[in-house]
C-alpha cells in the first residue's frame, strides 16, 4: 500500500459519504486506504461502513471507546494503524477538500522532504473557510506567535496549525508525541527537525455538521505552545506565579471583609494549594497521570509537601537573616526560588512518580482501599 489517508472523526455523520466518493475519485491510480479514526456519539461508524461497501478503495474505521486525547490521540493511533508508511491527515468536514491530495502526493514524490503541509496562507491558498472574523484573527495570531516560538523549525511552514497534511512516519519517532490538544501537525513539526514543504489549498466551508473547536481547545493550544517550548517547569512557574497573585489577591479581600488577617493568610494559602493542584494536573503533568497513583494520594502529597514546605520557608528566612545577614526581601527572593525548584522536583518525581510494580506499601493500600470503598455505589 502507497498511503493512507487518515481522517479523525467526531461526529461527522452528514459528511462521511461525500467525502468517501470525493477522495476516492482524487486519488484514482494510487494503491490508498481510508482509515476513520472515531471518537463520535452519533452514527459516523455506520455511515462510514456503509460507504466503505460500494468504494472503489479500501475504507476502514476505527471507534474508540474512550477517546484518548481527543483529535491529537485520534491522529497518532491512525498512524500506528496506517498500513502505508506515507499517511494524509485530513478532516472529516470536507473543509480539507480531497482534490489536494495529488498535489500533496506529487510534492512528496520529489523526495527530499518527510512533511507536506497543505497551507492556507501560500499564495493560491484561501482560509476562507474560517467561520467568522473572530476565528481569522485567532489563526492569524496564533500562527504568528508559533512561527516566533520555532523560527528554525517552521522556516519552511507558513501553516502550523492546519490539520491537513502528509507526513512519512518512517521520518517520525510517533513515541515521543504527546497527543494532547488540537494540534498535531504543530506537535509533529516542533519535536523534531524535518524537511517539509508546502502545497497551497483553498481551506473550504464546512460541509455539514457543526464545529468542535471551543475556547477551552484554545487555552490547550496555548498550554501545548509553551510547553513544547519551555517544557513543563515553565508552565510550572506560570502557574506557581498565578497563585502568588491569586494569594495576596484573597488576603486582600478576606481582610478587607474584615477577616483577622492570620486567618485570611491561611485560607488563602490553603486555597493556593488547592487551586495550583488543579491546575498542574491539567497542564502540566497531564500526560503522566495514567501511570501515576490515583489523584487523592497525588492530592495527598501535593498538598503534603506545600503546607511542609509553608512551615519550613519560615524559618529558613529568619535563619538567613539572623545568622548571614540577609535583608528580609532577600530572603524572600531566595527561598522563593529555592521553593519553586524543590517542588518542581517533588512534583515531577514524587507526586507523579509511576506506580511501582511491586507491592504497594501498607499505607498507600490503605488509602486505596479506602478510595475504593468511598467511590463504591450504595447498596441501599
Ligand atoms: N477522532 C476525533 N476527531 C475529532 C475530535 N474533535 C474534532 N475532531 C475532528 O477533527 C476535525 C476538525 O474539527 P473541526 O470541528 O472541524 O475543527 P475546525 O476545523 O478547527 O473548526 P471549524 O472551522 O469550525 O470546522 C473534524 O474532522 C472533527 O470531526 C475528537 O475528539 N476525536
Ligand atoms: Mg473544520
Amino acid at each position: 500500500m502507497q498511503l493512507t489517508i487518515i481522517v479523525p472523526t467526531f461526529n461527522e455523520a452528514p459528511n462521511v459519504a461525500e467525502l468517501v466518493t470525493r477522495t476516492a475519485a482524487a486519488v484514482q491510480g494510487v494503491d490508498a486506504e481510508l482509515l476513520f479514526v472515531d471518537d463520535s456519539t452519533d452514527d459516523t461508524p455506520d455511515r462510514v461502513r456503509a460507504a466503505a461497501e460500494t468504494a472503489p478503495l479500501p475504507v476502514r474505521v476505527v471507534h474508540r471507546e474512550h477517546a484518548e486525547g481527543g483529535l491529537g490521540g485520534a491522529v497518532l493511533e491512525g498512524l500506528g494503524l496506517a498500513s502505508a508508511d506515507v499517511c494524509i491527515v485530513m478532516d472529516g468536514d470536507l473543509q480539507h477538500p480531497p482534490e489536494t491530495i495529488p498535489a500533496l502526493l506529487e510534492r512528496h514524490g520529489e523526495g527530499d522532504v518527510d512533511v507536506v503541509v497543505a497551507s492556507r496562507y501560500r499564495s493560491g491558498g484561501s482560509s476562507g473557510g474560517l467561520a467568522d472574523q473572530r476565528r481569522v484573527w485567532v489563526s492569524r495570531l496564533s500562527t504568528l506567535l508559533t512561527k516566533a516560538m520555532f523560527p528554525i523549525r517552521l522556516r519552511d511552514v507558513s501553516d502550523p496549525m492546519t490539520g491537513f497534511f502528509l507526513v512519512d512516519r518512517r521520518a517520525l519517532n510517533v513515541a515521543a508525541l504527546r497527543p494532547r490538544g488540537y494540534k498535531i501537525l504543530l506537535e509533529i513539526l516542533a519535536r523534531k527537525t524535518l524537511r517539509a514543504a508546502e502545497v497551497p489549498f483553498v481551506f473550504d466551508d464546512r460541509h455539514g455538521g457543526y464545529s468542535k473547536a471551543t475556547f477551552r481547545q484554545g487555552m490547550h493550544f496555548l498550554a501545548q505552545l509553551w510547553q513544547l517550548r519551555f517544557g513543563k517547569m515553565s508552565v510550572f512557574a506560570v502557574i506557581g506565579g498565578l497563585g502568588a497573585i491569586a494569594n495576596v489577591g484573597i488576603v486582600w479581600a478576606l481582610t478587607a471583609l474584615g477577616v483577622n488577617y492570620v486567618v485570611a493568610a491561611i485560607i488563602a494559602a490553603e486555597a493556593t494549594i488547592i487551586g495550583n493542584f488543579l491546575l498542574i494536573e491539567r497542564f502540566v503533568f497531564q500526560d503522566m497521570r495514567a501511570e501515576a497513583s490515583n489523584v487523592w494520594w497525588r492530592f495527598a502529597k501535593s498538598f503534603t509537601f506545600n503546607n511542609a514546605e509553608l512551615v519550613v520557608r519560615i524559618p529558613v528566612m529568619a535563619f538567613m537573616v539572623s545568622t548571614w545577614n540577609f535583608t528580609a526581601v532577600l530572603a524572600t527572593a531566595v527561598t522563593l526560588a529555592l521553593a519553586f525548584i524543590v517542588r518542581f522536583v517533588f512534583h515531577s518525581l514524587v507526586v507523579y512518580a509511576p506506580r511501582t510494580q511491586g507491592k504497594p506499601s501498607p499505607a498507600r493500600q490503605f488509602l486505596d482501599e479506602l478510595d475504593e470503598q468511598a467511590v463504591r455505589p450504595g447498596e441501599l
